[in-house]
């Protein structure tokens, strides 16, 4: 691993924000990739800390300063995985859903519909049903982002509240996180399932225009 990308991973292990931002611009000074920062470095780290938090080698309050440091870095990449020129691709909100407070894959999704051209309603974390419901006739795509087995079930609750509301037929939903599979999403009726941020947005462009 290149010497830098290995200071972005080893600095965001260790919740180091400000070595973190200064290694991104660093990299990206040197002309390394930003997807290679973001997945050898960055996600690779958080893959790391998950581990280490899993084996009992480290607690919440290091899981926090970690995925602190993370974005830290990721605002320093956000500008490099942004596309020029790019025109209005349709609307999406997104948010993480209730119950559940990770954040960074669905700020991760939504840097990269926003570099895509898409507009993009960012509704948070913990977002409840009702508050989707709320956003579903300003857009065209509604994203939902669970990490924890608890709350993929709030998935299949936003999906019900969309139905019930009468919502569903003018909104397209997809859904992502680190427990969410396809085979979830296809039995709880979303339109569809991203396993990464690029892949997020291939699907919602596809949803919103079935040609391209
Ligand atoms: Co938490 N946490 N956490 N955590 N945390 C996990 C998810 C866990 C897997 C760790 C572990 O045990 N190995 C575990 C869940 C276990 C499970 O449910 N099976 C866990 C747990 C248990 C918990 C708590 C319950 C711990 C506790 O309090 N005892 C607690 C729950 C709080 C809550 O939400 N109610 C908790 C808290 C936290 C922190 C607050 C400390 C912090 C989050 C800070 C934040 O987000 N602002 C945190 C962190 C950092 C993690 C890990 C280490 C990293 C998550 C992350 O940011 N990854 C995580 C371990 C892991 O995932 N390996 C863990 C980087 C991010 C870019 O990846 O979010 O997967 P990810 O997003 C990916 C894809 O999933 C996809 O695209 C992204 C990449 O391109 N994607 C989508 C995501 N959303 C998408 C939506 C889409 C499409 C794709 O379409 C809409």
């Amino acid at each position: 691993m290149n010497e830098i990308v290995q200071q972005i991973f080893q600095g965001i292990v260790d919740g180091q924000q400000d070595l973190v931002a200064e290694s991104v611009d660093m990299a990206l000074q040197a002309g390394v990739p930003a997807r290679t920062i973001l997945d050898e470095g960055m996600l690779a780290a958080m893959a790391e800390v998950g581990r280490l938090f899993e084996e009992g080698e480290c607690y919440v309050p290091e899981m926090l300063t970690s995925a602190r440091a993370m974005k830290a870095g990721l605002a320093k990449l956000q500008p490099s995985l942004k596309e020029t020129d790019v025109q209005s691709a349709g609307k999406v909100a997104i948010g993480t859903v209730k119950g559940d407070l990770h954040d960074m894959g669905k700020n991760l999704v939504r840097m990269m519909l926003e570099g895509a051209g898409f507009t993009v309603k960012d509704l948070g974390v913990d977002v409840s049903p009702e508050t989707f419901v709320a956003a579903a006739d300003e857009v065209d795509v509604i994203g939902l982002s669970a990490l924890l087995t608890t709350t993929m079930g709030q998935m299949k609750n936003t999906l019900d509240a969309l139905d019930a509301a009468g919502k569903r037929p003018k909104v397209k939903v997809i859904v992502g996180g680190a427990p969410v599979t396809e085979d979830f999403a296809h039995r709880i009726g979303a339109d569809g399932y991203a396993a990464d941020a690029s892949r997020a947005v291939a699907l919602a462009k596809s949803l919103i225009s079935p040609s391209a």
